[in-house]
């Protein structure tokens, strides 16, 4: 094992060796495998957006056996879905890629101010499926936060007993925040603190923006000068806030852009320490030989030294 990946599991050493073990197949698979960086393929839009928001773009899309197979044949380190998908893709892709069952989900045909999604797979289904770990959204600013903590440090509990790694999509939403506060660089990093705080060992977060949300936090930030003009200084300031680095935080894709766009945000996220990206819509998307150059030179932007 090479000193970066030691060095990020002496981070966990709290954990036991199967969830160890697990943490170790995401950090070495693939392209990225060794470098302590990763990309991550996350299949939830479907449940989460609908179908044909999600999938008519590129209609391959409604099979979930293409999407593990775009994981694969990229060569990311692991691949997320809901369970039914997993269901249809775990025994003929068994060990070919490590699985991320998306244990509870949201959809959006009733539209609440203050979201909360349904638990939607358990501990058991992961083992049965031979999944590497679980995720787990949480809506910090929802008015229902208490529900969504309580349900993951019960469910983190199990995971980890059963070796599993806790991977937590942490997404400020609710009738708490103004909706340019979703993504404001205060209220992202102290989305960032909440999940390692509920015991994520790895936690998904989008990339903030530089609008400060709380008049409390602005104070602080200007008092001491916190760099956030740039996204790389965000997100810098957003890993920091997630035990000084000392939890793996991968940032999200986000709607549909630009192929420089993309590339541009990932650029900025290496910058900042950041340990990888979660791309789904901007991948999934487009067409299959795209998509695939795409993450070819997404992964080649966190290969660099
Ligand atoms: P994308 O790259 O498509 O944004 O996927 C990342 C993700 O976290 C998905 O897992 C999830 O379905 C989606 O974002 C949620 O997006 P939104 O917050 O816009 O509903």
């Amino acid at each position: 094992m090479n000193e970066r990946i030691k060095e990020i599991l002496s981070w966990y050493s709290g954990e036991n060796p199967g969830t160890l073990r697990n943490l170790y197949r995401i950090l070495m698979q693939g392209r990225l495998g060794g470098t302590g960086k990763m990309v991550i393929l996350p299949v939830d839009q479907g449940f989460e957006h609908g179908p044909a928001r999600s999938f008519a773009p590129n209609p391959a899309g409604y099979d979930p056996v293409y999407h593990v197979k775009l994981a694969i044949e990229a060569g990311l380190n692991a691949h997320a879905a809901p369970l039914g998908s997993i269901e249809v893709i775990a025994r003929e892709y068994a060990g070919q890629i490590p699985l991320i069952l998306k244990a509870n989900n949201h959809d959006v045909l009733n539209q609440s101010s203050d979201p909360i999604p349904a638990v939607t797979a358990s501990v058991e289904d992961a083992l049965r499926l031979g999944c590497s770990a679980i995720g787990f959204t949480i809506y910090p600013g929802s008015s229902n936060f208490k529900q969504m903590y309580e349900e993951i440090r019960a469910m983190a509990l199990e995971a980890k007993r059963a070796g599993l790694v806790v991977v937590i999509w942490s997404y400020p939403r609710g009738s708490g925040l103004s909706k340019k506060g979703e993504t404001a660089v205060d209220v992202v990093a102290y989305a960032a603190q909440i999940a390692a705080q509920l015991g994520a060992h790895m936690i998904k977060v989008k990339p903030p923006t530089e609008h400060i949300e709380l008049e409390e936090a602005k104070k602080v930030y200007e008092k001491y000068n916190i760099p956030i003009s740039t996204l790389a200084e965000r997100v810098r300031h957003v890993v920091q806030s997630a035990f000084d680095g000392k939890r793996i935080v991968i940032f999200s894709g986000g709607p549909a852009k630009g192929k420089e766009e993309v590339l541009e945000e990932i650029r900025q996220i290496k910058e900042g320490g950041g340990f990888g990206s979660i791309v789904g819509r901007n991948t999934f998307q487009r067409p299959k030989e795209e998509a695939l150059k795409l993450l070819d030179e997404i992964i080649s932007i966190y290969e660099k030294d």
